[in-house]
């Protein structure tokens, strides 16, 4: 990229939100962006979780673009290469693949009062932008615990999202850390190969059976010849998803589910101590709820074994516990999440008066309808603040927040604004609205610390309700609710006067 270069918009980012995006934009004849991608593929968290037995647990007809059917998925569930084969295709049917910068990583951005626009650096070079989108992804960066000697430790030791393919389990000892979404999919996988697993359980999740169905051929067929039959099907999946925001908002209707989880917990583990084990102590969906028919059945292998006492200590060639008790093993996964309440790009993105959107946030994110922040011009967030979910496809909330940001660009070209941001007390009002709804959720009184909870302990992550709401909310561009300002006519000129014509 040629140093200095200026763009009208720069998007972080090419998975879901950044694509989308894209495609968004263009077809919208917008042509002047970028996409700064550090990696060199598109498909953000389905290009870099190749862990074995990845897959989504939202069904395809729904968690995919609904500008993008996809007639061809090959099962309700699709595995990730599907999920990444699809990405690739949008990218490239919708030209989006010669405006992405590879392998750049921003490693800055900061907004320019004087000149009205972000300066972005990256790992090859530097550029201006009028309009920044983030779209780097909540679960993008690893979380690895700081558990004492691990740097001591003289096996194999990498995370889910960071799969070494190239290091053979075959035969290994291996333990894994975690048993959130990504563990729940590997472990069944890498159990036969292994000689020995230890599993270690810092809290039992509710497991329901995941009814996983093959999409013949002749469904195929009929929805490439009947678009309308695919999204009835999209339509239906959406609905039977969406009740589930019920439950979620009244934690005593989790009653039914933890029934169904128990259950199943019965027909796959057959050993009533190793059951007690599994049991979960905490109510249904405050962490995310998880399917596998597989997981389970799995632990109950008798090469296998799950830990529950605590780390203590990592030594050269084993683990050893709270009890005293030394494991010696020869690799260990990290199944252990990510890092959404403090994304690594937040302390380097800098606002107005100079600060990061981390010094703002102080541990727990805020954002203008999850997209937009106070002191940050021309900055949207997909995926942002209390926009994540529980229940239902990430994609419709993407989409929502695209065509957030596609009002605020018409509204800039047509009444020459050329820098807006929410207005705080806009803001503010949006966030506490948010948190009242949060109130009394299974999010926040289910009786669990799950990574939907800030260093502040606030849900900072979620979207508490219906997602139709949020779309409601949030796709219209609200005038009334920014601050603007017109272009300036000479850079460094006056102090500009930031206005709010709606209001
Ligand atoms: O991570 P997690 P993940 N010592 O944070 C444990 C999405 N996703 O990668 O529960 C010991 O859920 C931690 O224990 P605890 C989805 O949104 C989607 O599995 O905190 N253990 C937990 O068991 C998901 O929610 C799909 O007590 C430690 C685990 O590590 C999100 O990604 C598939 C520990 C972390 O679980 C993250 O899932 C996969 C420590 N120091 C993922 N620190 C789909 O299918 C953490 N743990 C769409």
């Amino acid at each position: 990229m040629a140093q200095g270069s200026d763009v009208r918009i720069a998007i972080i980012g090419s998975g879901f939100g950044g694509l989308g995006t894209a495609i968004r934009l263009k077809q919208r004849g917008m042509d002047d962006f970028v996409v700064l991608e550090r990696a060199g593929d598109v498909g953000g968290t389905w290009r870099d979780n190749t862990y074995p037995g990845c897959a989504c647990d939202v069904q395809s007809h729904l968690y995919s673009f609904s500008f993008a059917p996809n007639p061809d998925w090959s099962r309700s569930f699709s595995p990730r290469p599907e999920i990444q084969t699809y990405l690739r295709r949008c990218a490239r049917q919708f030209g989006i693949l010669p405006h992405v910068r590879f392998h750049h990583e921003v490693t800055d951005a900061r907004w320019d009062d004087d000149v009205q626009r972000w300066r972005i650096q990256t790992s090859r070079g530097s550029l201006t932008a009028q309009v920044v989108v983030m779209a780097a992804g909540a679960l993008s960066d690893p979380a690895i615990p700081n558990l004492p000697g691990l740097d001591r430790f003289e096996g194999r030791a990498f995370h889910s999202a960071q799969w070494d393919h190239a290091y053979g389990l075959h035969g290994k000892r291996v333990a894994v850390i975690g048993t959130g979404a990504s563990a729940i999919q590997f472990v069944p996988e890498i159990q036969p190969q292994v000689a020995r697993l230890h599993v270690f359980q810092r809290t039992p999740p509710w497991i329901l059976p995941r009814h996983q169905r093959e999409l013949g051929a002749g469904e195929r067929r009929l929805f490439r010849g009947v678009p309308a039959a695919q999204r009835a099907v999209r339509g239906a999946i959406y609905l039977a998803r969406e009740a589930m925001v019920l439950a979620f908002r009244n934690p005593r209707a989790m009653g039914v589910a933890q029934r169904v989880a128990l259950r199943h917990l019965r027909q796959s583990v057959p050993d009533p101590a190793l059951r007690k084990k599994l049991t979960p102590d905490w109510t249904m969906g405050c962490k995310r709820v998880l399917l596998s028919n597989e997981y389970l059945p799995a632990l109950a292998q008798p090469n296998v074994e799950v830990v529950t006492d605590g780390i203590a200590e990592v030594r050269a060639r084993s683990i050893v516990t709270a009890d005293g008790a030394e494991r010696e093993v020869d690799a260990i996964i990290f199944g252990t999440g990510f890092q959404p309440t403090d994304p690594p790009l937040a302390r380097h993105t800098r606002g107005r008066d100079g600060r990061t959107l981390a010094d703002v946030w102080a541990g727990s994110p805020r954002a203008h309808v999850g997209t937009t922040v106070a002191g940050f011009p021309n900055l949207f967030m997909l995926m942002g603040p209390d926009t994540g979910l529980g229940h239902t496809s990430v994609v419709y909330m993407i989409e929502a927040q695209i065509e957030h940001l596609l009002g605020a660009l018409g509204h800039m070209r047509a009444h020459g604004i050329a820098a807006l941001q929410p207005r705080v007390e806009a803001q503010e009002a949006f966030v506490a609205a948010l948190d009242r709804r949060m109130a009394g959720t299974v999010w926040t009184s289910g009786g669990c610390r799950s990574w939907y909870l800030d260093a502040t302990s606030r849900n900072s992550t979620l979207w508490p309700d219906f997602t139709w709401r949020f779309r409601r909310r949030v796709a219209r561009f609200e005038p009334a609710e920014y601050a603007m300002e017109r272009r300036r006519g000479r850079v460094g000129g006056d102090e500009p006067r930031w206005m709010n014509p709606g209001g």
